[in-house]
């Protein structure tokens, strides 16, 4: 029996992670601390058996206390949203490196272990005709406040593991989909536009590349890393879709959900060409495989299970519909 702390656990992705958590290690104990910021909804964690705390990872004296109770911290919170950066980077600093050492010095006092999780943005963007993918070996180049925050998380708890000895994995992720997801991003803005009878929006050309993954897959790499990873070390993580761009995407909403088509608005400043991710040393070393990777696109059936979750969970997505288009609007997009 361990004990997880998790933070961010009532965001999108760290809110999965516990339900997969109580699903698959129902014996563990799970703690998690969240700001509960426009992105964190204590309902996603609803009907789960967790210990909440409401609570900023900037916060020593509370981070220590919880820290201290863990035996492995696994660092979800963060400010995620690239075009929120863009407009107000302040969070950003805040939460992704005032944070993240916040974090690590309490790890640090209590000599437990820590599993950071980042994203395949650090390593910056690749040209639309560049066939290569990122590896674990490729520099930083971060481009937008959210990258750059969050490729100097990674620098920190590198430093913190040469320095000090800390106990730590990374792990970098590309793109993830599926439930839970806050409206302001790609795919779940275009599902709702068209529940709430609007037109999805599409970026500039949309000829951009993520390398999308389901996120239940991106959890089961992060639980096999806690269990089989070594630390210091980081995993790349990426289920092999770079060659799906922003435009196959919309294009295959439309078509699962029979949506008549979308529009092109303004495109996303400084916006990132390409992402792709060389997952080669998390499937050899730790046995790790994607399971939602049928059809061309490798997404028909993760997004069928995307789409239906949004269809019957409007009451969790309506509320914030409105404010989030009129954000959009603003900036014409
Ligand atoms: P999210 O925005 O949905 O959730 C972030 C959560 O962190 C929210 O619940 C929020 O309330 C909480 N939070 C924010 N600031 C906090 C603070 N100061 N103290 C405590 N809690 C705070 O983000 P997400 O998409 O679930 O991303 C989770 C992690 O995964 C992030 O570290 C992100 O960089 C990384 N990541 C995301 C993706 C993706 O595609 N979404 C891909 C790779 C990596
Ligand atoms: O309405 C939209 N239309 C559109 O074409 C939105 C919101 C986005 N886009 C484009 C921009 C990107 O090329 O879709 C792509 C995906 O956009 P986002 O969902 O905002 O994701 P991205 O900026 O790629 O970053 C995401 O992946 C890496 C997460 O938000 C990050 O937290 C993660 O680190």
């Amino acid at each position: 029996m361990r004990t997880l702390l998790v933070t961010g656990g009532a965001g999108f992705i760290g809110s999965n992670f516990v339900h997969m958590t109580r699903e698959r290690y129902p014996e563990d104990h799970v703690i998690v601390v969240d700001k509960l910021t426009y992105a964190g909804n204590r309902a996603n964690l609803a009907g789960t058996d967790v210990e909440f705390f409401e609570g900023d990872i900037c916060d020593a004296a509370l981070m220590d206390r919880l820290v201290g109770r863990a035996d492995v911290t696994v660092h979800f919170a963060a400010e995620s949203h690239n075009d929120n950066s863009l407009r107000d980077p302040r969070p950003f600093v805040d939460t992704n490196l005032v944070g993240t050492f916040t974090i690590l010095e309490a790890v640090r006092r209590h000599g437990n272990r820590l599993h950071h999780v980042s994203t395949d943005e650090v390593f910056g963007d690749l040209s639309l005709d560049d066939p290569k993918r990122f590896t674990e070996e490729t520099p930083y180049n971060p481009s937008s406040p959210y990258s750059a925050t969050k490729a100097g998380s990674d620098h920190l708890v590198r430093a913190w593991v040469r320095s000090f000895g800390l106990r730590a994995t990374i792990s970098n992720c590309s793109n993830n989909y599926g439930p839970y997801q806050h409206i302001e991003k790609f795919i779940p803005r275009q599902i709702t536009n068209i529940l709430a009878g609007q037109t999805p929006k599409l970026y500039g050309t949309g000829e951009q590349v993520r390398d999308w993954i389901h996120v239940d897959d991106h959890n089961a790499a992060v639980h096999l890393i806690l269990e089989r990873g070594r630390d210091g070390e980081t995993y790349n993580i990426g289920a092999d879709n770079d060659h799906v761009n922003n435009k196959a995407v919309i294009e295959l909403i439309c078509e699962l959900m029979d949506a008549p088509g979308y529009e092109h608005v303004a495109d996303r400043p400084g916006h990132d060409q390409r992402y792709a991710m060389d997952s080669t040393k998390l499937r050899e070393q730790l046995g790790w495989a994607p399971e939602y990777t049928d059809t061309q696109t490798g997404m028909r059936a993760g997004l069928d299970q995307t789409i239906d979750w949004y269809r019957t969970h409007e009451d969790w997505w309506r509320p914030a519909k409105q404010q989030v288009e009129q954000g959009y609007a603003e900036r014409g997009q």
